[in-house]
Protein backbone atom coordinates (compact mmCIF):
# COMPACT_ATOMS: atom_id res chain seq x y z
CA UNK A 1 0.00 0.00 0.00
CA UNK A 2 1.36 3.66 -0.87
CA UNK A 3 1.71 5.90 1.71
CA UNK A 4 -0.70 8.22 0.44
CA UNK A 5 -3.51 6.02 0.65
CA UNK A 6 -6.55 7.95 0.92
CA UNK A 7 -7.79 5.82 3.53
CA UNK A 8 -5.54 8.09 5.84
CA UNK A 9 -7.20 11.15 5.28
CA UNK A 10 -10.47 12.53 6.35
CA UNK A 11 -12.17 13.23 3.59
CA UNK A 12 -11.83 12.43 -0.13
CA UNK A 13 -12.57 16.45 -1.17
CA UNK A 14 -12.39 19.25 1.06
CA UNK A 15 -14.94 22.25 -0.42
CA UNK A 16 -14.22 25.92 0.87
CA UNK A 17 -17.28 27.84 0.71
CA UNK A 18 -21.15 27.25 0.22
CA UNK A 19 -22.33 29.71 -1.76
CA UNK A 20 -23.97 28.52 -5.18
CA UNK A 21 -20.03 26.88 -6.06
CA UNK A 22 -19.98 25.34 -2.72
CA UNK A 23 -23.20 23.35 -2.69
CA UNK A 24 -23.15 22.56 -6.36
CA UNK A 25 -20.29 20.87 -5.42
CA UNK A 26 -21.33 19.08 -2.70
CA UNK A 27 -24.24 17.79 -4.46
CA UNK A 28 -21.64 16.39 -8.14
CA UNK A 29 -19.27 14.78 -5.43
CA UNK A 30 -22.07 13.01 -3.78
CA UNK A 31 -23.37 12.24 -6.61
CA UNK A 32 -19.42 10.58 -7.55
CA UNK A 33 -19.62 8.71 -4.21
CA UNK A 34 -16.94 11.58 -2.77
CA UNK A 35 -16.24 11.66 0.72
CA UNK A 36 -17.06 15.41 0.99
CA UNK A 37 -17.34 17.78 3.40
CA UNK A 38 -17.67 21.94 2.96
CA UNK A 39 -16.85 24.66 5.24
CA UNK A 40 -18.86 27.91 5.51
CA UNK A 41 -17.84 30.75 7.44
CA UNK A 42 -21.09 32.32 7.83
CA UNK A 43 -24.44 30.81 8.96
CA UNK A 44 -26.40 29.85 5.94
CA UNK A 45 -26.08 31.45 2.10
CA UNK A 46 -25.64 35.41 2.29
CA UNK A 47 -28.29 37.68 2.15
CA UNK A 48 -27.67 39.59 -1.32
CA UNK A 49 -30.18 41.81 -3.15
CA UNK A 50 -31.65 41.21 -6.42
CA UNK A 51 -30.70 39.63 -9.37
CA UNK A 52 -30.02 41.81 -12.07
CA UNK A 53 -30.01 39.28 -14.94
CA UNK A 54 -33.60 37.49 -15.63
CA UNK A 55 -34.37 34.80 -13.16
CA UNK A 56 -35.24 32.24 -15.25
CA UNK A 57 -31.03 32.49 -17.24
CA UNK A 58 -29.62 32.73 -13.47
CA UNK A 59 -30.39 29.60 -11.98
CA UNK A 60 -29.20 25.99 -12.05
CA UNK A 61 -30.00 23.50 -14.79
CA UNK A 62 -28.55 20.56 -13.14
CA UNK A 63 -31.58 19.00 -11.87
CA UNK A 64 -35.19 19.06 -14.15
CA UNK A 65 -36.97 18.09 -10.93
CA UNK A 66 -35.83 21.99 -9.69
CA UNK A 67 -36.75 23.43 -13.28
CA UNK A 68 -39.88 21.70 -12.72
CA UNK A 69 -40.70 22.22 -9.21
CA UNK A 70 -39.52 25.84 -8.63
CA UNK A 71 -41.42 28.98 -9.65
CA UNK A 72 -39.99 32.43 -10.08
CA UNK A 73 -42.10 35.24 -9.21
CA UNK A 74 -40.16 38.16 -10.66
CA UNK A 75 -38.16 38.53 -13.58
CA UNK A 76 -35.63 39.42 -10.97
CA UNK A 77 -35.92 38.04 -8.39
CA UNK A 78 -35.11 39.84 -4.87
CA UNK A 79 -32.90 38.71 -1.89
CA UNK A 80 -35.53 36.64 -0.20
CA UNK A 81 -36.97 34.96 -3.28
CA UNK A 82 -32.90 34.15 -4.31
CA UNK A 83 -32.61 32.92 -0.63
CA UNK A 84 -35.93 30.69 -0.35
CA UNK A 85 -34.51 28.81 -3.98
CA UNK A 86 -31.15 28.13 -2.58
CA UNK A 87 -33.00 26.80 0.81
CA UNK A 88 -34.96 25.36 -1.53
CA UNK A 89 -31.86 23.27 -3.37
CA UNK A 90 -30.49 22.57 0.24
CA UNK A 91 -33.45 21.14 1.74
CA UNK A 92 -34.19 18.87 -1.31
CA UNK A 93 -30.71 17.25 -1.69
CA UNK A 94 -30.55 17.56 1.97
CA UNK A 95 -27.09 19.17 1.40
CA UNK A 96 -26.75 20.88 5.07
CA UNK A 97 -25.56 18.04 6.46
CA UNK A 98 -22.08 17.89 4.99
CA UNK A 99 -21.70 21.64 5.36
CA UNK A 100 -20.34 22.62 8.23
CA UNK A 101 -21.00 26.23 9.26
CA UNK A 102 -19.49 28.51 11.22
CA UNK A 103 -16.11 27.31 9.80
CA UNK A 104 -13.61 29.95 8.72
CA UNK A 105 -10.56 28.21 6.86
CA UNK A 106 -7.68 29.96 7.81
CA UNK A 107 -4.68 28.02 6.22
CA UNK A 108 -4.46 25.25 3.57
CA UNK A 109 -1.46 23.61 3.07
CA UNK A 110 -0.16 20.92 0.72
CA UNK A 111 1.43 18.18 2.54
CA UNK A 112 3.97 16.33 -0.17
CA UNK A 113 4.59 13.34 1.76
CA UNK A 114 1.17 12.15 1.14
CA UNK A 115 -0.02 14.09 -1.53
CA UNK A 116 -3.39 15.64 0.46
CA UNK A 117 -4.05 19.28 1.86
CA UNK A 118 -4.03 20.15 5.40
CA UNK A 119 -6.77 22.47 5.75
CA UNK A 120 -7.22 24.73 9.37
CA UNK A 121 -9.98 26.55 10.67
CA UNK A 122 -9.77 29.62 12.93
CA UNK A 123 -10.51 27.64 16.20
CA UNK A 124 -7.73 25.37 14.92
CA UNK A 125 -9.19 22.00 13.95
CA UNK A 126 -7.49 20.54 11.31
CA UNK A 127 -9.12 18.16 8.37
CA UNK A 128 -7.18 16.55 5.53
CA UNK A 129 -8.14 15.82 2.28
CA UNK A 130 -7.03 14.82 -1.30
CA UNK A 131 -8.58 17.03 -3.35
CA UNK A 132 -9.08 20.63 -2.43
CA UNK A 133 -11.58 23.15 -4.16
CA UNK A 134 -11.42 26.67 -3.21
CA UNK A 135 -15.58 27.64 -3.83
CA UNK A 136 -15.06 31.18 -2.12
CA UNK A 137 -16.14 33.52 -4.55
CA UNK A 138 -14.69 36.47 -6.62
CA UNK A 139 -17.12 39.47 -5.00
CA UNK A 140 -16.99 37.92 -1.21
CA UNK A 141 -13.98 39.91 0.77
CA UNK A 142 -15.97 43.41 1.40
CA UNK A 143 -13.80 46.15 2.03
CA UNK A 144 -14.49 49.30 4.21
CA UNK A 145 -12.88 52.93 2.53
CA UNK A 146 -9.65 54.22 3.28
CA UNK A 147 -10.78 57.28 5.62
CA UNK A 148 -9.70 58.16 9.08
CA UNK A 149 -11.90 57.11 11.88
CA UNK A 150 -13.87 54.49 9.94
CA UNK A 151 -14.08 52.31 13.10
CA UNK A 152 -14.91 55.60 15.49
CA UNK A 153 -18.73 55.88 14.03
CA UNK A 154 -21.08 55.02 16.83
CA UNK A 155 -24.24 54.30 15.12
CA UNK A 156 -25.90 51.76 12.81
CA UNK A 157 -23.36 51.10 10.14
CA UNK A 158 -23.44 48.56 7.42
CA UNK A 159 -21.55 47.05 4.12
CA UNK A 160 -23.88 46.69 1.39
CA UNK A 161 -22.74 43.22 1.48
CA UNK A 162 -23.23 42.27 4.90
CA UNK A 163 -26.87 43.42 5.63
CA UNK A 164 -28.03 41.74 9.19
CA UNK A 165 -31.16 38.98 8.46
CA UNK A 166 -33.55 41.33 9.85
CA UNK A 167 -35.08 44.36 7.37
CA UNK A 168 -32.93 47.63 7.66
CA UNK A 169 -35.78 50.31 8.83
CA UNK A 170 -34.42 53.97 7.23
CA UNK A 171 -37.41 55.65 8.56
CA UNK A 172 -37.03 58.99 10.43
CA UNK A 173 -33.08 58.15 10.18
CA UNK A 174 -30.67 60.43 8.70
CA UNK A 175 -28.54 57.97 6.86
CA UNK A 176 -24.93 58.73 4.90
CA UNK A 177 -23.97 56.56 2.08
CA UNK A 178 -20.51 55.98 0.81
CA UNK A 179 -19.94 54.81 -2.86
CA UNK A 180 -22.21 54.79 -6.13
CA UNK A 181 -21.10 50.93 -7.43
CA UNK A 182 -24.13 48.73 -8.50
CA UNK A 183 -24.34 47.57 -4.75
CA UNK A 184 -24.59 51.78 -3.42
CA UNK A 185 -27.11 52.48 -6.36
CA UNK A 186 -29.15 49.75 -5.41
CA UNK A 187 -29.40 51.19 -1.25
CA UNK A 188 -30.25 54.70 -2.32
CA UNK A 189 -33.17 53.19 -4.26
CA UNK A 190 -33.57 50.84 -0.89
CA UNK A 191 -34.63 54.05 0.55
CA UNK A 192 -37.68 53.38 -1.53
CA UNK A 193 -38.27 50.21 -1.96
CA UNK A 194 -38.96 50.13 1.98
CA UNK A 195 -41.81 52.50 1.51
CA UNK A 196 -43.35 50.20 -1.15
CA UNK A 197 -43.35 46.98 0.71
CA UNK A 198 -45.05 48.78 3.66
CA UNK A 199 -47.78 50.09 0.95
CA UNK A 200 -47.74 47.96 -2.31
CA UNK A 201 -50.29 50.46 -3.65
CA UNK A 202 -47.72 53.42 -3.99
CA UNK A 203 -46.71 54.10 -6.66
CA UNK A 204 -45.07 56.87 -8.95
CA UNK A 205 -45.51 60.22 -7.60
CA UNK A 206 -47.44 58.50 -4.85
CA UNK A 207 -44.50 56.59 -3.91
CA UNK A 208 -42.06 60.00 -3.60
CA UNK A 209 -44.82 62.39 -1.56
CA UNK A 210 -44.66 58.96 0.66
CA UNK A 211 -41.07 58.73 1.04
CA UNK A 212 -40.83 62.30 1.72
CA UNK A 213 -43.39 62.09 4.62
CA UNK A 214 -41.93 58.97 6.51
CA UNK A 215 -38.04 58.41 5.12
CA UNK A 216 -35.18 60.59 6.87
CA UNK A 217 -32.70 62.11 4.99
CA UNK A 218 -30.19 60.09 3.15
CA UNK A 219 -26.59 61.55 2.07
CA UNK A 220 -25.07 59.97 -0.98
CA UNK A 221 -21.17 60.38 -1.34
CA UNK A 222 -20.08 59.99 -4.46
CA UNK A 223 -16.44 59.65 -5.74
CA UNK A 224 -17.16 58.52 -9.36
CA UNK A 225 -20.43 58.40 -11.36
CA UNK A 226 -22.06 55.25 -12.91
CA UNK A 227 -23.61 54.56 -16.00
CA UNK A 228 -27.03 53.57 -14.08
CA UNK A 229 -29.82 51.76 -16.26
CA UNK A 230 -33.37 50.91 -16.33
CA UNK A 231 -33.75 47.19 -14.84
CA UNK A 232 -37.29 46.54 -15.93
CA UNK A 233 -38.63 44.10 -13.18
CA UNK A 234 -41.95 42.69 -13.10
CA UNK A 235 -43.85 39.86 -12.01
CA UNK A 236 -44.25 36.77 -13.36
CA UNK A 237 -48.02 35.17 -13.02
CA UNK A 238 -48.64 32.11 -12.96
CA UNK A 239 -49.13 31.41 -16.45
CA UNK A 240 -45.96 33.07 -17.66
CA UNK A 241 -44.06 31.23 -15.58
CA UNK A 242 -45.30 27.77 -17.26
CA UNK A 243 -44.67 29.86 -20.62
CA UNK A 244 -41.18 30.44 -19.33
CA UNK A 245 -41.00 26.99 -18.13
CA UNK A 246 -41.77 25.33 -21.60
CA UNK A 247 -39.37 27.71 -23.03
CA UNK A 248 -35.90 26.83 -20.49
CA UNK A 249 -34.55 24.51 -23.46
CA UNK A 250 -34.57 27.47 -25.53
CA UNK A 251 -33.20 29.80 -22.73
CA UNK A 252 -30.77 27.58 -21.57
CA UNK A 253 -29.66 27.33 -25.28
CA UNK A 254 -29.28 30.85 -25.67
CA UNK A 255 -27.25 31.50 -22.88
CA UNK A 256 -24.73 28.53 -23.58
CA UNK A 257 -24.38 30.56 -27.38
CA UNK A 258 -23.67 33.94 -25.91
CA UNK A 259 -20.18 35.66 -25.42
CA UNK A 260 -20.60 35.87 -21.72
CA UNK A 261 -23.56 32.84 -21.15
CA UNK A 262 -26.08 36.02 -20.85
CA UNK A 263 -29.59 35.46 -21.82
CA UNK A 264 -28.86 38.64 -24.54
CA UNK A 265 -26.98 38.64 -27.94
CA UNK A 266 -25.12 41.34 -29.33
CA UNK A 267 -26.72 43.37 -32.17
CA UNK A 268 -24.66 42.15 -35.78
CA UNK A 269 -24.66 46.11 -36.42
CA UNK A 270 -22.05 48.60 -35.92
CA UNK A 271 -23.01 52.18 -34.74
CA UNK A 272 -21.69 53.29 -38.38
CA UNK A 273 -24.34 51.03 -40.16
CA UNK A 274 -26.89 53.11 -39.01
CA UNK A 275 -28.17 56.23 -39.49
CA UNK A 276 -28.84 58.99 -35.85
CA UNK A 277 -32.10 58.48 -36.11
CA UNK A 278 -32.20 54.79 -36.32
CA UNK A 279 -29.80 54.36 -33.45
CA UNK A 280 -31.63 57.22 -32.11
CA UNK A 281 -35.02 54.77 -31.73
CA UNK A 282 -32.97 51.61 -30.80
CA UNK A 283 -31.24 52.43 -27.53
CA UNK A 284 -35.16 54.61 -26.53
CA UNK A 285 -36.19 50.95 -26.99
CA UNK A 286 -33.72 49.41 -24.82
CA UNK A 287 -34.12 52.08 -22.75
CA UNK A 288 -37.64 52.29 -21.83
CA UNK A 289 -38.02 48.83 -22.71
CA UNK A 290 -35.31 46.28 -22.66
CA UNK A 291 -35.37 44.16 -19.55
CA UNK A 292 -32.09 43.85 -17.22
CA UNK A 293 -28.52 43.75 -19.36
CA UNK A 294 -30.36 44.44 -22.97
CA UNK A 295 -28.75 47.76 -23.53
CA UNK A 296 -25.29 47.39 -22.21
CA UNK A 297 -25.45 43.60 -24.15
CA UNK A 298 -27.21 43.91 -27.25
CA UNK A 299 -25.92 46.88 -28.12
CA UNK A 300 -24.00 47.96 -31.28
CA UNK A 301 -21.18 45.75 -31.08
CA UNK A 302 -18.76 48.32 -31.66
CA UNK A 303 -19.88 50.17 -28.33
CA UNK A 304 -17.63 48.07 -26.23
CA UNK A 305 -14.68 48.79 -28.34
CA UNK A 306 -14.19 51.45 -30.39
CA UNK A 307 -13.96 55.24 -28.19
CA UNK A 308 -16.15 57.00 -30.17
CA UNK A 309 -19.28 54.80 -31.11
CA UNK A 310 -18.96 54.07 -27.41
CA UNK A 311 -18.72 58.54 -26.29
CA UNK A 312 -21.77 58.25 -28.91
CA UNK A 313 -23.58 56.16 -27.01
CA UNK A 314 -22.79 57.38 -23.51
CA UNK A 315 -23.87 60.97 -24.13
CA UNK A 316 -27.05 59.72 -25.39
CA UNK A 317 -27.79 58.17 -22.31
CA UNK A 318 -26.15 61.42 -20.47
CA UNK A 319 -28.94 63.51 -22.11
CA UNK A 320 -31.47 60.75 -20.78
CA UNK A 321 -29.86 61.61 -17.39
CA UNK A 322 -30.48 64.70 -17.41
CA UNK A 323 -34.09 64.17 -18.24
CA UNK A 324 -34.65 62.37 -15.14
CA UNK A 325 -32.71 64.37 -12.23
CA UNK A 326 -34.38 68.14 -12.13
CA UNK A 327 -31.25 70.17 -10.32
CA UNK A 328 -29.03 70.41 -13.38
CA UNK A 329 -25.97 70.77 -10.81
CA UNK A 330 -27.09 67.34 -9.45
CA UNK A 331 -27.03 65.74 -13.31
CA UNK A 332 -23.90 67.20 -14.12
CA UNK A 333 -22.13 65.37 -11.29
CA UNK A 334 -24.18 62.24 -11.93
CA UNK A 335 -23.14 61.92 -15.50
CA UNK A 336 -19.95 59.89 -15.47
CA UNK A 337 -17.23 61.98 -17.38
CA UNK A 338 -14.10 59.85 -17.55
CA UNK A 339 -15.60 56.52 -18.41
CA UNK A 340 -17.90 55.39 -21.03
CA UNK A 341 -20.91 53.24 -20.68
CA UNK A 342 -20.37 49.85 -20.30
CA UNK A 343 -16.92 49.86 -19.60
CA UNK A 344 -17.65 49.31 -15.62
CA UNK A 345 -20.34 46.61 -14.91
CA UNK A 346 -23.52 48.57 -15.64
CA UNK A 347 -25.86 48.97 -12.16
CA UNK A 348 -29.38 48.58 -13.10
CA UNK A 349 -31.21 50.96 -11.59
CA UNK A 350 -35.64 52.03 -10.76
CA UNK A 351 -36.05 55.45 -10.27
CA UNK A 352 -32.51 55.69 -8.92
CA UNK A 353 -32.13 59.28 -11.00
CA UNK A 354 -35.60 60.28 -9.38
CA UNK A 355 -34.42 59.45 -5.93
CA UNK A 356 -32.62 62.55 -6.43
CA UNK A 357 -35.13 64.58 -7.08
CA UNK A 358 -36.59 64.23 -3.44
CA UNK A 359 -36.08 66.75 -0.67
CA UNK A 360 -34.88 63.70 1.54
CA UNK A 361 -32.24 62.71 -1.01
CA UNK A 362 -28.94 64.45 -1.71
CA UNK A 363 -25.79 63.78 -3.45
CA UNK A 364 -22.29 65.69 -2.08
CA UNK A 365 -19.59 65.07 -4.91
CA UNK A 366 -16.31 63.83 -2.73
CA UNK A 367 -13.74 65.35 -5.47
CA UNK A 368 -14.88 68.69 -4.69
CA UNK A 369 -15.99 68.40 -1.16
CA UNK A 370 -13.41 65.27 0.49
CA UNK A 371 -14.71 63.44 3.24
CA UNK A 372 -11.97 64.22 5.87
CA UNK A 373 -12.54 61.66 8.43
CA UNK A 374 -15.59 59.73 10.37
CA UNK A 375 -16.23 60.18 13.94
CA UNK A 376 -18.22 58.93 16.40
CA UNK A 377 -21.15 60.86 15.21
CA UNK A 378 -20.89 60.97 11.47
CA UNK A 379 -19.04 62.26 8.87
CA UNK A 380 -16.98 65.51 8.74
CA UNK A 381 -16.31 66.92 5.35
CA UNK A 382 -14.34 70.02 4.08
CA UNK A 383 -17.32 71.89 4.28
CA UNK A 384 -20.00 70.67 6.97
CA UNK A 385 -19.90 68.45 10.22
CA UNK A 386 -22.88 65.94 9.35
CA UNK A 387 -24.36 63.79 12.00
CA UNK A 388 -25.91 60.66 11.01
CA UNK A 389 -27.90 57.38 12.58
CA UNK A 390 -26.42 55.55 10.11
CA UNK A 391 -23.56 54.61 7.71
CA UNK A 392 -24.15 52.55 4.62
CA UNK A 393 -20.73 51.48 3.34
CA UNK A 394 -21.40 50.70 -0.23
CA UNK A 395 -17.33 50.56 -1.18
CA UNK A 396 -16.82 46.96 -2.63
CA UNK A 397 -14.63 44.44 -2.95
CA UNK A 398 -11.20 43.27 -2.87
CA UNK A 399 -11.89 42.00 -6.15
CA UNK A 400 -11.06 38.42 -7.32
CA UNK A 401 -7.93 37.23 -5.78
CA UNK A 402 -9.05 39.03 -1.91
CA UNK A 403 -10.73 35.73 -0.89
CA UNK A 404 -7.75 33.93 -1.77
CA UNK A 405 -5.43 36.52 -0.16
CA UNK A 406 -7.42 36.42 3.21
CA UNK A 407 -6.15 32.86 3.92
CA UNK A 408 -2.66 31.16 4.22
CA UNK A 409 -2.43 29.02 1.19
CA UNK A 410 0.27 26.89 0.52
CA UNK A 411 1.69 24.93 -2.07
CA UNK A 412 5.07 22.92 -3.09
CA UNK A 413 7.86 23.86 -0.92
CA UNK A 414 5.65 25.73 1.03
CA UNK A 415 4.92 28.63 -1.25
CA UNK A 416 2.06 30.61 -0.41
CA UNK A 417 -0.31 31.10 -3.27
CA UNK A 418 -0.16 35.01 -2.90
CA UNK A 419 3.51 35.36 -3.60
CA UNK A 420 3.16 32.72 -6.50
CA UNK A 421 0.75 35.59 -7.82
CA UNK A 422 2.85 39.07 -6.47
CA UNK A 423 0.22 41.11 -7.34
CA UNK A 424 -1.06 39.58 -10.77
CA UNK A 425 -2.87 36.16 -11.13
CA UNK A 426 -1.81 33.17 -12.89
CA UNK A 427 -3.23 30.55 -13.42
CA UNK A 428 -4.55 27.19 -16.40
CA UNK A 429 -7.97 27.92 -17.24
CA UNK A 430 -8.58 29.39 -14.18
CA UNK A 431 -9.10 26.83 -12.14
CA UNK A 432 -5.11 25.39 -11.44
CA UNK A 433 -2.10 27.00 -10.09
CA UNK A 434 1.28 25.10 -10.75
CA UNK A 435 2.85 24.57 -7.83
CA UNK A 436 -0.44 23.89 -6.49
CA UNK A 437 -1.18 20.69 -6.96
CA UNK A 438 -4.85 18.99 -6.53
CA UNK A 439 -5.91 22.05 -6.13
CA UNK A 440 -8.90 23.31 -8.30
CA UNK A 441 -10.92 26.83 -8.17
CA UNK A 442 -14.31 27.58 -8.94
CA UNK A 443 -14.40 30.94 -10.31
CA UNK A 444 -10.91 31.53 -9.29
CA UNK A 445 -8.97 34.37 -11.39
CA UNK A 446 -8.75 33.72 -15.51
CA UNK A 447 -12.07 32.38 -15.58
CA UNK A 448 -14.73 33.24 -17.92
CA UNK A 449 -17.50 34.99 -15.06
CA UNK A 450 -20.44 36.84 -17.35
CA UNK A 451 -23.80 34.90 -15.80
CA UNK A 452 -22.61 33.58 -12.80
CA UNK A 453 -24.68 30.15 -12.23
CA UNK A 454 -24.09 29.22 -16.05
CA UNK A 455 -20.26 29.54 -15.46
CA UNK A 456 -20.00 28.07 -11.92
CA UNK A 457 -21.84 25.10 -13.36
CA UNK A 458 -19.68 24.67 -15.93
CA UNK A 459 -16.46 25.20 -13.61
CA UNK A 460 -17.85 22.90 -11.13
CA UNK A 461 -18.63 19.80 -13.43
CA UNK A 462 -15.48 20.24 -15.21
CA UNK A 463 -13.30 20.20 -11.77
CA UNK A 464 -15.52 17.25 -10.22
CA UNK A 465 -16.07 15.49 -13.69
CA UNK A 466 -11.70 15.54 -13.28
CA UNK A 467 -11.84 13.71 -9.71
CA UNK A 468 -13.79 10.74 -10.47
CA UNK A 469 -11.69 10.63 -13.69
CA UNK A 470 -8.50 10.67 -11.34
CA UNK A 471 -10.23 8.58 -8.66
CA UNK A 472 -11.01 5.83 -11.40
CA UNK A 473 -7.30 6.33 -13.13
CA UNK A 474 -5.85 6.07 -9.51
CA UNK A 475 -4.20 9.24 -10.25
CA UNK A 476 -2.76 10.91 -6.76
CA UNK A 477 -1.20 14.06 -8.04
CA UNK A 478 -2.16 16.70 -10.49
CA UNK A 479 -0.18 20.03 -10.93
CA UNK A 480 -0.50 22.11 -13.88
CA UNK A 481 2.29 22.54 -15.69
CA UNK A 482 4.60 26.02 -15.56
CA UNK A 483 4.15 26.02 -19.32
CA UNK A 484 0.34 25.60 -19.59
CA UNK A 485 -0.02 28.54 -16.91
CA UNK A 486 2.32 30.93 -18.75
CA UNK A 487 0.16 29.58 -22.31
CA UNK A 488 -3.64 30.56 -20.32
CA UNK A 489 -2.27 33.65 -18.80
CA UNK A 490 -0.70 35.54 -21.93
CA UNK A 491 -3.71 33.72 -23.64
CA UNK A 492 -6.03 35.94 -21.11
CA UNK A 493 -4.04 39.02 -21.47
CA UNK A 494 -4.27 38.52 -24.89
CA UNK A 495 -7.72 38.37 -25.22
CA UNK A 496 -8.65 41.53 -23.27
CA UNK A 497 -7.03 43.49 -25.62
CA UNK A 498 -9.28 45.69 -27.69
CA UNK A 499 -11.73 46.31 -24.59
CA UNK A 500 -12.53 49.09 -23.55
CA UNK A 501 -13.14 48.06 -19.87
CA UNK A 502 -9.84 47.01 -19.63
CA UNK A 503 -8.57 50.31 -19.47
CA UNK A 504 -10.77 51.61 -17.29
CA UNK A 505 -10.14 51.31 -13.42
CA UNK A 506 -12.64 49.37 -11.60
CA UNK A 507 -12.78 45.99 -9.28
CA UNK A 508 -12.75 44.44 -13.05
CA UNK A 509 -9.20 45.56 -13.87
CA UNK A 510 -8.49 44.62 -9.98
CA UNK A 511 -8.27 48.08 -8.88
CA UNK A 512 -9.45 49.12 -5.83
CA UNK A 513 -7.68 51.83 -4.26
CA UNK A 514 -8.39 50.91 -0.31
CA UNK A 515 -6.35 48.08 -0.40
CA UNK A 516 -2.08 48.46 -0.72
CA UNK A 517 -1.12 46.89 -3.53
CA UNK A 518 -4.15 47.15 -5.74
CA UNK A 519 -3.79 50.25 -6.93
CA UNK A 520 -2.29 48.79 -10.64
CA UNK A 521 -4.77 47.61 -13.46
CA UNK A 522 -4.51 43.74 -14.11
CA UNK A 523 -5.88 41.78 -16.16
CA UNK A 524 -7.99 39.14 -13.89
CA UNK A 525 -11.18 37.56 -15.23
CA UNK A 526 -10.42 36.14 -18.58
CA UNK A 527 -12.92 38.11 -21.17
CA UNK A 528 -12.93 35.88 -24.35
CA UNK A 529 -15.82 33.76 -25.31
CA UNK A 530 -17.73 31.40 -22.47
CA UNK A 531 -18.21 28.86 -25.14
CA UNK A 532 -14.52 29.24 -26.38
CA UNK A 533 -13.59 28.56 -22.50
CA UNK A 534 -15.56 25.98 -22.19
CA UNK A 535 -14.14 24.53 -25.94
CA UNK A 536 -10.87 24.91 -24.59
CA UNK A 537 -11.54 23.45 -21.43
CA UNK A 538 -13.26 20.36 -23.07
CA UNK A 539 -10.35 19.73 -25.23
CA UNK A 540 -8.33 19.42 -21.81
CA UNK A 541 -10.87 16.50 -20.91
CA UNK A 542 -10.84 15.02 -24.06
CA UNK A 543 -6.75 14.40 -23.80
CA UNK A 544 -7.39 12.82 -20.37
CA UNK A 545 -5.96 15.63 -18.91
CA UNK A 546 -2.48 14.94 -20.36
CA UNK A 547 -1.36 18.67 -20.29
CA UNK A 548 -1.17 18.28 -16.18
CA UNK A 549 1.87 16.52 -14.66
CA UNK A 550 -0.07 13.23 -13.00
CA UNK A 551 0.82 10.74 -10.48
P1 LIG B 1 -17.92 48.82 -6.73
O1 LIG B 1 -18.58 48.74 -8.03
O2 LIG B 1 -16.49 48.50 -6.63
O3 LIG B 1 -18.19 50.29 -6.17
C1 LIG B 1 -17.57 50.79 -5.01
C2 LIG B 1 -17.94 52.24 -4.88
O4 LIG B 1 -17.39 52.75 -3.67
C3 LIG B 1 -17.38 53.09 -6.01
O5 LIG B 1 -18.33 54.07 -6.32
C4 LIG B 1 -16.13 53.71 -5.36
O6 LIG B 1 -15.72 54.90 -5.96
C5 LIG B 1 -16.65 53.94 -3.97
N1 LIG B 1 -15.58 54.10 -2.98
C6 LIG B 1 -14.69 53.17 -2.58
N2 LIG B 1 -13.86 53.68 -1.67
C7 LIG B 1 -14.22 54.96 -1.49
C8 LIG B 1 -13.71 56.01 -0.70
N3 LIG B 1 -12.65 55.82 0.10
N4 LIG B 1 -14.32 57.21 -0.78
C9 LIG B 1 -15.38 57.40 -1.58
N5 LIG B 1 -15.91 56.45 -2.37
C10 LIG B 1 -15.32 55.23 -2.33
O7 LIG B 1 -18.64 47.89 -5.67
P2 LIG B 1 -20.16 47.46 -5.54
O8 LIG B 1 -20.28 46.77 -4.23
O9 LIG B 1 -21.08 48.57 -5.80
O10 LIG B 1 -20.40 46.43 -6.69
C11 LIG B 1 -19.51 45.35 -6.90
C12 LIG B 1 -20.16 44.30 -7.73
O11 LIG B 1 -21.05 43.54 -6.91
C13 LIG B 1 -21.01 44.78 -8.84
O12 LIG B 1 -20.27 45.07 -9.96
C14 LIG B 1 -21.96 43.63 -9.06
O13 LIG B 1 -21.39 42.68 -9.93
C15 LIG B 1 -22.14 43.06 -7.69
P3 LIG B 1 -14.59 54.87 -7.14
O14 LIG B 1 -15.30 54.30 -8.33
O15 LIG B 1 -13.47 53.98 -6.64
O16 LIG B 1 -14.19 56.27 -7.29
Amino acid sequence: EPTDSAKDLDYEVLVIGAGLSGILSLYRLRELGFRVRVFEAGSGADPGARFDSESYSYQFTFSQEVLNEWNWTEHFAGQPEILAYINFLCDKFDLRSDIQFHTKVTTAHFDQSNNSWRVTDDEGKQYTSRWLITAIGFLSAPTLPNIPGVQDFKGEAHHTSRWPQHPVKFENKRVGLIGTGATGQYSVMYVEISIIYSDSAAAGIQCIQEIAKTAGHLTVFQRTPNWAVPLHNSPISTEEMSTIRQDYPAIFDRCHRSYMNFLHMPEPLALSDVSQEQREAFWADLYDNGRGFRLWLSNYRDVAFDKDANRICSDWIADRIRQRVHDPDTAERLIPKNHGFGTKRVPMETGYYEAYNQPNVRLVDVTETPIQRINSTGIQTSKETLDLDMLIYATGFDAVTGAFDAMDIRGLDALALKDRWEGSPRTYVGMTVDGFPNMFMSMGPHQSYGNIPRSIEYAVTWITTALAHFREKDVRYVEATAEGVEMWTQHVVDAAKGSLANEVDSWMTGVNKNVAGKQKRIINRYTGSAPGFRKFCDGIAGEGYSTFKLA
